[in-house]
Order: structure tokens, then sequence, then C-alpha cells
């Protein structure tokens, strides 16, 4: 038998001796027997063990536990009294419970090493000279416009009775921005970029103090960029506010969730099926999965993704199921563990979930691996209460014809708490988790008091590919802060933008400790300004490559060739953005394979793959080379958008 670390044998836990306490609790037997270990002490890796809570025998677990490398966080500074250890989450070691694995990550280690890393912070900010020309509650790139074009759809609200012009548009490279007609009241819609470079707009609002525009909960428009007009293209089955709208197989528009009724429900029983390629002809019912319907409550902007061989994820709050071509559930999520991570991630308990950048197969150049991950939330009835100071990822695969996973692993946010941030996955695969309120929950305001308090005032930069434990680091202080109402995207220059908000004006203990420094929005509540993260690593003084030529079209399956300057290490393509409410819809990045790399600046780069067509949809990406490691990571070029065509 190993020997348990001290405070193991010492304590006991709600009056029973601690090894009775030990063979009813597995968890807290695991965490004595691990912490009992200081070779394990340093390390930090997975076990592969089957969680058996319900009546684990004490030898059993432990014979466990012998046979394999015991992977173990640093436990040294543990001083809680044993009854809190695997409760709390962020105190020390954490236990993660994946249902089917089980993994003890490290959490408070990381806090150490981050301080120490100081003052390399992670991001900078920065405020453009242009005005957005309405509140950004929907942002949307605008491909069409240009290789080299920053131009935004941005769409806002009717502010007024007779308001008609509830978006806009800006182009960051020409400094310009206009309103657009809106005959439809898309306030709180789904947006989604087409395969053919449109914007698309499902269900809205009907807002009661406007009467120039139609209801629109039941409609979907487009913007149409060569004419800078809104033009309704069908309705749906059901009136939809807050919905998900989807890029799936064929490049249809799979839309889920929303509600009639705002803040109310009932949660709508179908989601529905939308091919913009006959853009009048309806929408088609499609069931909701069972165990993600039991899952996703009110339903309002639910995860829903398309994976690289053309099945559905569908993640609802805590839960939800992957379904194959037919509907049909192949997949559930294994339970996400509610002693450590006991948050909610939907509306309005807002968190920001990504699917992170995927690796293409050396040789297949398929894309056989995934992970999405959640960043904070909020716990259930939180009335002001503190949001989560976690993330939970969960790791997937192909596994034959099945999908299976790692078990979902509990990160400390470096101890920031987060709701409703912003999250855009970089071309080098970092994810910029962007700020939000670090308590309450999303929504406007009822009467003075805001919903949720507590700016954040630094971003998170989350490495999916550093070890457990030293994957989050801190940002400067925010330029500018952002709440409710609010977007982000992955600019063509590299950086992060964001606009909007429309709860950002609170003062005093609503501000909580937020520093002086940091630029408070001249319109109160309302901020039109646009401001950018700047990760480090393509920050001022670092050389980065340079795109100097790129095909405007590649084919699929295709080499294709980029003329560079600098060094180049690889190239990623990620999908256009279309982000609301702390979702970015159909959101991905993909990794490409090179295929050479001349000194003379040629890069050969191989396409997605024929054989994984659902990998990347066809359509506009932005194209990034990417360049050395720096201290902070790999640097890579200003983006340039190319499309993505099938042979016919
Ligand atoms: C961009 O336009 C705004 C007015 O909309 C102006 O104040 C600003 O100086 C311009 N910036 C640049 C770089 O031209
Ligand atoms: C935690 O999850 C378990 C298993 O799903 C469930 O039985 C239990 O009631 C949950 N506890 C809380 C506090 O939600
Ligand atoms: C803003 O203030 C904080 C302290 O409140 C400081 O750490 C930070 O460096 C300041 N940032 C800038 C850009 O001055
Ligand atoms: C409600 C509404 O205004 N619907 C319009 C949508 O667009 C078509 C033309 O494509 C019009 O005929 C409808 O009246």
């Amino acid at each position: 038998m190993p020997q348990l670390a001290p405070f193991c044998r010492r304590r006991v836990v709600r009056g029973k001796p601690l090894l009775l306490a030990l063979a009813a609790s597995p968890l807290l037997l695991l965490l004595c027997l691990a912490a009992s270990s200081p070779e394990a002490a340093r390390a930090s890796a997975e076990i592969d063990v089957d969680l058996h809570v319900d009546g684990v025998r004490m030898n059993d677990a432990q014979d466990e536990m012998n046979s394999k490398a015991v992977p173990i966080t640093k436990l040294d500074a543990m001083t809680q009294t044993a009854t809190a250890l695997p409760l709390r989450f962020g105190d020390d070691g954490v236990i993660v419970v994946g249902g089917r694995r089980l993994q003890l990550s490290a959490v408070r280690t990381q806090e150490r090493q981050t301080q120490q890393l100081e003052p390399l912070v992670a991001a900078t900010y920065e405020i453009s000279s242009l005005r957005a020309p309405v509140i950004s509650i929907a942002l949307t790139h605008v491909p069409k416009a240009g290789p080299r074009s920053r131009t935004y759809f941005a769409y806002s609200r009717a502010r007024w009775r007779m308001d008609k012009q509830s978006a806009g548009i800006f182009d960051l490279n020409k400094n310009e921005s206009t309103l657009v007609i809106t005959p439809f009241d898309h306030f709180c819609n789904g947006p989604i970029l087409l395969a053919d470079g449109n914007p698309a707009l499902v269900g809205g609002y009907d807002e009661p103090a406007n009467k120039a525009q139609t209801d629109a909960r039941k409609w979907i428009s487009i913007y149409d960029h060569n004419q800078r007009k809104m033009f309704n293209m069908t309705s749906m089955f059901y009136n939809r506010w807050y919905p998900t709208p989807c890029l799936v197989k064929d490049n249809k528009v799979l839309i889920v969730g929303g509600t009639y009724n705002i803040d109310k429900g009932p949660q709508i029983p179908v989601a529905e099926l939308w091919d913009p390629t006959k853009p009048h002809s309806g929408t088609e019912q499609v069931p909701l999965p069972p165990t993600f319907q039991k899952s996703s409550g009110l339903n309002w902007y639910p995860f829903i993704l398309m994976l690289p061989r053309g099945e559905i994820l569908w993640w609802g709050d805590r839960g939800g199921s992957i379904t194959d071509a037919n509907w049909n559930e192949i997949y559930k999520f294994p339970v996400l563990p509610n002693n450590t991570f006991p948050y909610r991630t939907m509306y309005p308990c807002t968190s920001s979930i990504v699917l992170s950048a995927m690796k293409p197969d050396g040789e297949t150049g398929e894309y056989n691996d995934f992970s999405i991950i959640i960043f904070g939330g909020a716990p259930d009835g939180s009335k002001g209460a503190l949001a989560s100071p976690a993330s939970a990822r969960l790791d997937m695969f192909y596994c034959g014809h099945n999908i299976c996973d790692k078990g979902w692993v509990i990160e400390d946010m470096l101890g920031q708490r987060r709701v409703m941030p912003y999250a855009t996955v970089l071309p080098n695969g970092k994810v910029l988790v962007h700020a939000g309120g670090q308590a309450g929950i999303a929504g406007w305001k009822s009467g003075k008091i805001y919903k949720s308090t507590k700016p954040a005032y630094r971003d998170l930069m989350y490495n999916p590919y550093a070890p457990l434990g030293k994957r989050f680091s801190l940002s400067a202080t925010l330029g500018i802060i952002r709440m409710y109402h609010s977007t982000s995207c992955l600019d063509l220059s590299g950086k992060v933008i964001s606009a909007g908000c429309e709860t950002c004006g609170m003062t005093g203990a609503d501000a909580g400790d937020l520093p002086a420094n940091v630029s408070r929005s001249p319109d109160g509540d309302l901020d039109y300004r646009i401001s950018f993260a700047v990760p480090a690593e393509i920050g001022p003084g670092v050389e980065r490559p340079v795109i100097i030529s790129a095909p405007e079209v590649i084919t699929r399956g295709s080499v294709f060739t980029i003329l560079y300057t600098g060094t180049v290490t690889g190239a990623t393509l990620a999908a256009p953005c279309a982000n609301t409410h702390s979702i970015n819809m159909n959101q991905k990045v993909l990794f490409l394979n090179l295929v050479s790399v001349s000194s003379s600046g040629v890069a050969q780069v191989q396409a997605p793959p024929l054989s994984q067509p659902a990998a990347a949809h066809a359509g506009y990406y932005q194209l990034f080379l990417l360049g050395t490691q720096t201290a902070t990571g790999q640097t890579y070029s200003q983006g340039v958008w190319v499309k993505l065509v099938d042979i016919n």
C-alpha cells in the first residue's frame, strides 16, 4: 500500500475515521494516494481509470492506482480540510470526473508560474479611430468585399420608433462606415456566413416600440454587399429569438433553438434546415436529438457544429450529443462534473465555447481529432453571484466509425471569473478569451440594475498545446471593457477586433476594481468604439511572415502556392466570423499540411482533403501563414481571403 499523504493520515472527515471516509469517497482516496508520491506530484497527466463512484473498494482503487503511473499535480501546498478537497474548485489539486475517465490536473501551480513569467503579457490593446455605425450586437465578416478587405457587417436593434437602419457596415482599411436599411427586425438574430459569402440573419425580434420594421422572429434575411441591402428570403416554421444557425452538409443551414417568448420559452421542439441555394423555399423540420433536448432547457444560442466527417455536435447547457447524417444520436457527452464545474453554460449563464483549431494527419490531411472548450459560465439561479472561474475541455477523436473522448478536463482560469466572455481561436491555435463580466448573468438591465457586474479588465489567453496547468496566461489591462451585446472576431490583421456593448457604463461597486486606466465609453452604457487585442506573438517588434500573393480561389484536395517573405512553418484557414452573444457560429480554424517551403519565398500548401468535405465547408476563409516560435507563442502573418471550392 502506498503511503498516504500526511494530511490524509491525520484528518477525519465529518467525524468518521479517515479510512472509512476514503472508502466512501474514491475521489478523496485517489487524491490522497496521489499526493503521497513526490515524483507524481510534479507530473501532470491523466489516469486511465474507470470511475466507480458507488461502492468502490479501497483495495481495488489502490491496485488501480499502483498499476498506472500516477499522474498528478503539485499538491504540496494542500492544507485544506479533507472534506473541502474534492469538492471545492481551485484549491490546489482538482479532480476531474469525466464519467468515463478520471483526470487530475494542476491548478494553483499555474498561477505561480504565470506570476514568474510576468511582465510577459499575452496581449495588448489598441483603439481604432473609426467608430462603428451601430452598436455591434451581431458582427460578421464581409469576405466578398475583396481579398484584403477588412469589412464588417454589424447588426444592432431598432433604436427608436421609426428607425429603419438597425445595421451598418464598416471598412477598417478605408476607415469608412455607413448604415444599412433593415426592413425586418433582426435584433437578437443568429448570424451565419453562407458558402456564397453573404451573411444571413436567422430569426430576431419584434420591437414593440418600433413600427417601421417587420417582426423577424420567423424570418431569414441575407445582406448582399454588392447592393448594400438586406433581402428577406423565406420564413421558418417557428418564431426564433436567440437561435443558432450552423453550416452543415451541402452548405445548408441547420437552425436550432431560440424561442417565441423573450426570456420565457418554451423550448421549440424541432430544428429546421434551410437550403440557401433554394433560398425562398422554406425549411425542413429536423428532430432534436433526445439527449440534447433534455439538457438544453429553453435552448437559447446552443453550441452547434459540424464535425469533419459530417456529424453534427449539439451542446446545450450541460450536456448534449452528436448525430450522424440521419440525425441519429451516435455519441453522448460524458457528464460535465458538477463538483468541479457546477456551472451552466448557456444564456443567461453564458459561457463562450469553441472548437479548438484542428490539425490534419500528416499523410491523409484528414482531421481526426478535435476538442471543444467551454470558457466560464455562471452558477444556476445566479443573481449577481460570482461567475465560473473554470474552463471545461473535452478532447475527442474518431475511433473506427465512432467518436471517443478523453474525459472532461476542468482547468482553473488563473482565478479569473467569466460570464459571457468572447472566445476567438487564433491562426496559431491559441484562444483569446476576451472581456465579459466577473459576476452575474448575461442580460440587459432591469431598471437600473445591471445583470452582470464587475467587468473583466484582463483577458485570458489559452494555449491548448501547453502542458496541463500551464495553458492560461493573462493579457495587459484592457483598453475598453465589453459586457452584454458586444462582439469579437478574428480580424484579417491577425488581431482580435471587438465592438459593441449596451451595459458598459457601470460605476461604483458594479464596476468592481476596474483600473482607472481602462477607457470608459463617451456614450454611457453604449459603446460604439472599435478596439483590437494584439496577441504578443504578432505584437510590435515581432518579425512576422508576409503573404505576398495567394490564389483567390483554392480547390479542395489541391496543392496551391503562396509567395511570401520571412520564415514560414505552417498555414491555417480560419472560417469567417459570425459572432453574437458570446457565440461565434461556425468558428473553425484548420491547420493545413505544408508540402514545401523554399528559401526563395514559395510555399506549397495542401488544401483540405477531398475525403472529408465536411471538415471545411465550401466558401470563404482567412488564410494565414505561421512563422517562428516567440517567447509568447508562434507568430503568424496577416491574412488574405481565399475561397475554397469543390471540383464539379
Ligand atoms: C477615420 O475616420 C474618423 C471619422 O470617422 C476620423 O476621426 C479618423 O481620424 C480617421 N482615421 C484615420 C486613420 O484616417
Ligand atoms: C451531480 O451529478 C450527479 C450525477 O449526474 C447527480 O446525481 C447529482 O444530483 C448532481 N449534483 C448536483 C448538485 O447537481
Ligand atoms: C493600468 O493600471 C494597472 C494597475 O491598475 C497597471 O497594472 C497597468 O500596467 C496599467 N496599464 C497601462 C496601459 O497603463
Ligand atoms: C413579410 C414580407 O415582407 N415578405 C416579403 C419577403 O420578400 C418577398 C420577395 O422575395 C416578398 O414578396 C414578401 O412580401
